[in-house]
C-alpha cells in the first residue's frame, strides 16, 4: 500500500469517526433538562420520568403529554404549577431562585388528579 493510499484511509475513519459523534451527541440529554411524561398503568396515570439536578443553574422541565386528557404539573418546591393539552409537548424552564434548596427530592405532581401518581426530582449530593 502506498503512502497516499493510508493517508487516504486515515482520513475517511476520522470523517466516519465524527459522523457517529453527531448522531449521537443530540441523543445526550443537556445538563439541567428533565424530561416528563404520562402512561397509564393498571388504571391509574403515572407521571414517568425524573432525573437528577445540581443547583447550579436554571431547570429546564419537558413535559409531554401523550394522553387524550389534559394534566397538570405541579412542584410546589419549584414554583411550577401547569397544564398540558393533550399532544402538547412544553419545556418549563425554572429559574434558580424558584427552587427550594433545603429539599433533596421534589415532588412532581398533578394538580388535576388526585390518583395520578407522582414523581421525583432528586437534588445532587444531598
Ligand atoms: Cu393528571
Amino acid at each position: 500500500m502506498t503512502e497516499a493510499l493510508k493517508g487516504i484511509r486515515r482520513a475517511d475513519l476520522f470523517a466516519v469517526g465524527l459522523f457517529v459523534l453527531l448522531c449521537i451527541a443530540p441523543q445526550v440529554q443537556a445538563a439541567g433538562d428533565v424530561l416528563f411524561t404520562t402512561s397509564e398503568m393498571e388504571g391509574s396515570k403515572i407521571w414517568e420520568g425524573g432525573g437528577t439536578i445540581d443547583l447550579k443553574g436554571p431547570v429546564t422541565l419537558k413535559v409531554r403529554n401523550t394522553m387524550p386528557s389534559e394534566l397538570g404539573i405541579a412542584i410546589d418546591t419549584m414554583k411550577v404549577k401547569e397544564v398540558i393539552k393533550p399532544g402538547e409537548e412544553k419545556a418549563i424552564t425554572v429559574p434558580l431562585e424558584n427552587i427550594d434548596k433545603t429539599v433533596s427530592e421534589h415532588k412532581v405532581y398533578c394538580q388535576l388528579h388526585p390518583k395520578h401518581i407522582p414523581a421525583k426530582i432528586k437534588v445532587a449530593g444531598k
